[in-house]
């Protein structure tokens, strides 16, 4: 082999590593690992690989695909690990895509969560009315693509009881979720009616504070931690693909843990 085809070929071999940690396990476990050699990746994706924006775009391909395999796999009613008292992470960790100090400051007097797109329910909800509803309490595990987990204890309203009392059409295909710090992500359906996705107002038996997403956080034990908004302040059920702001940078948009 000359030394060109070499470098080729380990550019090949790095390509795959990264189309491997793309498609993660249950999709391995699926697909078998034959499909994994890079001719097949370029069958599938159909790109050429010739250059940086082709593997990129094979890369975003594959994770489009990895989502599709990730929605066929989601068992609705597989729980997710729960955890005893014992075993929380203190102090909890913060992350955001900005620092500690620059986290918003929610005024609850003047809060108000809204409900747009396929619902034709209640359409806006202020706190009070969030803390009636039943609610439910968990310790689950959070997972942080940047390398961390922790453990926590949250307390809030069923997010499909929420979604029911909004006249949610719950056939629909997505439900997105944006921010008060102008984040935003979104989910799959069958994942809003999960039993452990909770609509959170606590966090450790109090309020839940700023840092951890003042006034509620949506908290999904079966998703990876960027796919758990803070600070919601307005949920649209739609069946237009919405995106999310680190979804649109490249991760995975399934996001399952
Ligand atoms: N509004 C908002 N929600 C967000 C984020 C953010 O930057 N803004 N970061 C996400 C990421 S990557 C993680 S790991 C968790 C961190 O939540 P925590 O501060 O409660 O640990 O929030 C998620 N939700
Ligand atoms: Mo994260």
């Amino acid at each position: 082999m000359s030394l060109r085809n070499r470098l080729q070929r380990a550019d090949a071999d790095l390509i795959v590593k990264d189309a491997q940690r793309e498609l993660k396990s249950p999709a391995r476990r699926l697909l078998g690992r034959r499909i994994l050699s890079l001719g097949g990746l370029v069958m599938l994706s159909g790109c050429d690989l010739t250059n940086d924006k082709s593997v990129d775009t094979m890369l975003r391909r594959m994770s489009r695909f990895n989502d599709d395999v990730q929605a066929l796999l989601f068992d609705p009613n597989a729980m997710a690990p729960t955890y005893p008292e014992s075993m929380l992470t203190r102090p909890f960790p913060f992350n955001a895509y900005y620092d500690i100090d620059d986290v918003p400051e929610v005024d609850p007097a003047t809060y108000q969560l809204t409900v747009g797109g396929l619902a034709k329910g209640k359409r806006v909800w202020h706190l009070e009315e969030l803390r009636a509803l039943p609610q439910e309490s968990q310790i689950t595990r959070h997972i942080c693509v940047e390398g961390w987990s922790a453990i926590g204890h949250w307390g809030g309203v069923r997010f499909s009881d929420f979604l029911r009392r909004s006249g949610a059409d719950t056939t629909a295909k997505y439900v997105s979720l944006h921010c008060a710090d102008n984040y935003w992500t979104s989910i799959d359906m069958p994942t809003a009616l999960h039993a452990q996705t909770l609509l959170t107002l606590t966090y450790d038996g109090a309020v839940l504070p700023p840092k951890y997403g003042f006034p509620m956080k949506l908290r999904m034990p079966t998703k990876l931690g960027y796919k758990n908004p803070k600070h919601i302040v307005a949920i649209t059920v739609t069946n237009d693909y919405p995106g999310g702001y680190w979804e649109n940078q490249g991760y995975n948009w399934f996001g399952g843990s």
